[in-house]
């Protein structure tokens, strides 16, 4: 959505609601923003429908706030919490059947790039864990093995939490949830190392307690994958409703995990580690 598209003409400028023209002028398109600018420009997502302390809407939020190019980015999506959010963005949003989006995102990548040869378009699939890790994964694997430019972000809540507490490929053995009473009975399912070793270039793992982190990992996986290929991001976003705690303690919670099975982990091929360093030096 470039700038030019959400700007109203003049006879329409002053009967469009202030948060619309608030966007058009406060907002982050075609500006150097990131996640250390919030509170000093308009989000491009405030409202959203998801429970009291959900770690997914927190999650989406930051890494919205940290896109390096929200006015040529596309996110994909599918069926899970982060749809409800995602779909009401002021930024060019496609959805896809449940577990689709990485076919879907390599799909509208490859035409992007047909379609303006002289403009980069980042193309950046945004799911939950069930989407990625379960009925998806073979479609995020392969897309991984073909090398294509575009950016997996995992928000990972670790259970099913859209359809009410479902046990989920990323939910930690043992653990007990609504419709998984007896506990789940294998671990986490490794997407991280899944991703190393499938073609990924750049994988970050980082939680809703350290917003600078996911700021620095979601432009790092953006640039690299404008250029050399896959890249993907896990974020740890934890859900009170599902995992029943007090939705007061979502950052604590992720600031827990992050001493405990979620500490920070990163990796990146040699050729995109002197990509990053090369853009520092200019
Ligand atoms: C093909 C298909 N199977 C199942 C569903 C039902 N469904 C919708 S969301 C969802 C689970 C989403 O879990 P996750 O990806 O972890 O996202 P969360 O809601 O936890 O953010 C399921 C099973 C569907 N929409 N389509
Ligand atoms: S069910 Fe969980 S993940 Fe979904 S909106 Fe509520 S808190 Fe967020
Ligand atoms: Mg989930």
């Amino acid at each position: 959505m470039s700038k030019k598209i959400i700007t109203p003409v003049s006879a329409l400028a002053d009967i469009l609601p202030k948060d619309y023209q608030d966007l058009v002028t406060e907002g982050p398109h075609g500006k150097s923003l990131g996640i250390q600018n919030l509170g000093t420009f308009k989000e491009i997502t405030e409202e959203h429908p998801h429970c009291a302390g959900c770690g997914v809407s927190l999650g989406v939020r930051l890494v919205l706030a940290a896109l390096p190019a929200p006015e040529d980015t596309l996110i994909v999506g599918t069926p899970g919490c982060s749809f409800f959010a995602l779909s009401q963005t002021s930024l060019n949003y496609a959805t896809s059947a449940f577990g689709n989006q990485n076919a879907v995102a390599s799909g509208l990548k490859r035409m992007l790039k047909i379609r303006y040869p002289e403009q980069i378009k980042d193309v950046v699939v945004m799911v939950g864990d069930g989407g990625i890790a379960d009925i998806g994964l073979d479609l995020t694997l392969h897309s991984w093995f073909r090398g294509e430019n575009i950016t997996t972000i995992m928000l990972d809540n670790e259970v099913y939490g859209n359809t009410g507490g479902q046990e989920s490929g990323m939910s930690s053995q043992g653990r007990v949830l609504s419709m998984a009473p007896k506990g789940k009975n294998f671990p986490k399912v490794p997407v991280f190392e899944l991703a190393r070793t499938s073609g990924c270039v750049y994988g970050s793992k980082v939680t809703v307690a350290d917003p600078k982190r996911i700021g620095q990992s979601v432009v790092k996986a953006i640039l690299i994958a404008r250029k050399l290929g896959p890249t993907y991001v896990q974020i740890y976003t934890p859900c009170p409703t599902n995992l029943k705690f007090n939705p007061s303690e979502t950052i604590s919670i992720a600031w827990k995990a992050q001493k405990d099975h979620y500490a920070f982990e990163e990796f990146i091929t040699e050729e995109a580690a002197e990509l990053m360093a090369a853009r520092a030096a200019t």
